[in-house]
């Protein structure tokens, strides 16, 4: 096994900056640093040798000797001084040792889950708390990374081993007499309830999904009705250009905001009409295609000179959410649905409307079980399994035990258990170097 190292910390100069080490070569790395090993898991301010006796830097020394490190392997952190020198004194010093190499994006994690450290929600936690921009996704990060999701899922695998468990015992008693029949109908009850407590779980408005990957807006109407100057108004910036010419929005232009703690991508498009020429009209089929997969549509229509035919317009959106508005309406003429960008009139009640729709997709004092599609698809498997092993009564025994098998194995795919080896390298290359 290689002792992996390297910069776990942000980019240099920096004020500190941390130098991560772990693997079975890390106690001789310390000692020839330290010249002694400092007492684990205590701050030690040290000075750093080189092997050749050169003094590198003072600094904090953080000896974590495995299993109980974040690794499970023997780890140290060197706390240094930030400049580019030093940082790079340090790691062409450690890659002069045998058997230290610089480590992969997400290796210290990696070895963490391997170990047994973590599981894979966990890590997949971690690696959202890192990405984390807002604060509703920093919360839900810290809750999956901090265990919260894993503790669930292995409540629901312990209740399938234990209802698979009585039906073993059934099946080793079933040439006996006075077997009671009922221990295997009370299984199929209690594969009901958690049918219907996997399905609750699942009927959540994807709201950890909407928090960890944004909240989709896209902003939609005719050309010319101040679409472009919205999102330039929202970003509090230039993203889109704006002129008095019709169709001057053709590609997909979209910002990342953070509204009330969510993140939320607002997307600008070009406006919907008959159009003869061809790069508008492609412009136009995407604006389409997103809208229809966006959580929210804000459709603006201008107060003046109204174009018929929204209703056609808004066709294909059934399922998206849509809120109107009359735009440039500078004289306030609308009342409660009017905006102005150039007067900034009703730019806040519509903040305000976003808000409350965010604030529908549930309540957020709950955190949500499921944060990622692959989440999703193998806990409704699991459902599922349980519904039809409860209702296959013309089946044997044997067989039922088996789908409550496959519906355990689902549970396993989510905590990394199972069958996972391919998702692995998917989900270690969300990370940086250093984690
Ligand atoms: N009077 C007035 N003009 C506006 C307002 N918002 C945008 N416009 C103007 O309407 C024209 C089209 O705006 P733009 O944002 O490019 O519309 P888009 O085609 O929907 O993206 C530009 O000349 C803008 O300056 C507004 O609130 N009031
Ligand atoms: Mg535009």
């Amino acid at each position: 096994m290689d002792t992996i190292f390297a910069l776990s910390s942000g980019s240099l100069p920096s004020g500190v900056a941390v130098v991560r080490i772990s693997g079975p070569r890390t106690r001789f790395v310390v000692e020839t640093f330290c010249r002694e090993v400092p007492k684990p898991r205590r701050a030690s301010l040290r000075k750093l040798w080189s092997s050749s006796g050169m003094l590198m830097d003072e600094g904090l020394v953080l000896w974590f000797p495995g299993p109980k490190s974040f690794t499970g392997e023997d780890c140290c952190e060197f706390q240094v001084h930030g400049g580019r020198a030093v940082v790079s004194a340090l790691l062409e010093e450690l890659s002069a040792f045998d058997g230290l190499r610089l480590a992969e994006p997400g290796e210290f994690s990696r070895r963490a889950f391997e170990n047994g450290r973590l599981d894979l929600t966990e890590i997949e936690g971690l690696s959202d708390l890192i990405q984390a921009q807002t604060e509703t996704q920093r919360r839900q990060a810290l809750a999956q990374a901090s265990g919260g999701l894993r503790k669930q899922l292995e409540e629901w695998r312990s209740r399938l081993v234990r209802m698979r468990a009585l039906l073993e015992a059934d099946f080793d008693f079933a040439d006996e007499e006075d077997v009671p029949g009922s221990v295997a109908d009370g299984v199929w009850e209690d594969a009901r309830k958690l049918a219907r407590e996997l399905g609750a779980a699942l009927d959540d408005s994807r709201r950890g999904e909407i928090i960890r990957d944004g909240y989709q807006i896209v902003i939609l109407g005719p050309p010319n009705a101040g679409k472009s100057s919205l999102i330039n108004a929202l970003a509090r910036r230039d993203i889109a250009i704006v002129t008095p010419e019709e169709g001057t929005t053709r590609d997909l232009l979209e910002v990342q905001l953070d509204i009330d703690g969510f993140a939320v991508t607002v997307v600008d498009t070009a406006g919907l009409r008959e159009t003869d020429g061809i790069v508008e009209r492609e412009g136009i089929r995407r604006a389409r295609e997103r809208a229809s997969m966006a959580d929210l549509v804000v459709y603006l229509e201008p107060v003046e000179g109204m174009m018929a035919g929204i209703d056609t317009d808004l066709q294909g959106f059934a399922n998206v959410k849509v809120l109107r508005f009359k735009s440039k309406d500078d004289a306030g003429l609308s009342g409660d649905n009017g905006i102005s960008v150039n007067r900034e009139n009703g730019l806040e009640p519509l903040l305000n409307s976003i808000i409350a729709s965010l604030a529908e997709i549930g309540d957020l004092a709950v955190p949500a079980v499921v944060t990622r599609e692959r989440h999703r698809v193998a806990i409704a498997k699991c459902r599922d399994y349980c519904v039809k092993a409860a209702d296959a009564q013309k089946l044997g025994s044997e067989l039922r035990s088996e789908m409550l098998r496959l519906a355990c194995d689902e549970i396993g795919k989510v905590t990394g258990r199972v069958d996972v080896d391919d998702l692995l390298d998917v989900i270690f290359s969300e990370f940086c170097i250093g984690k």
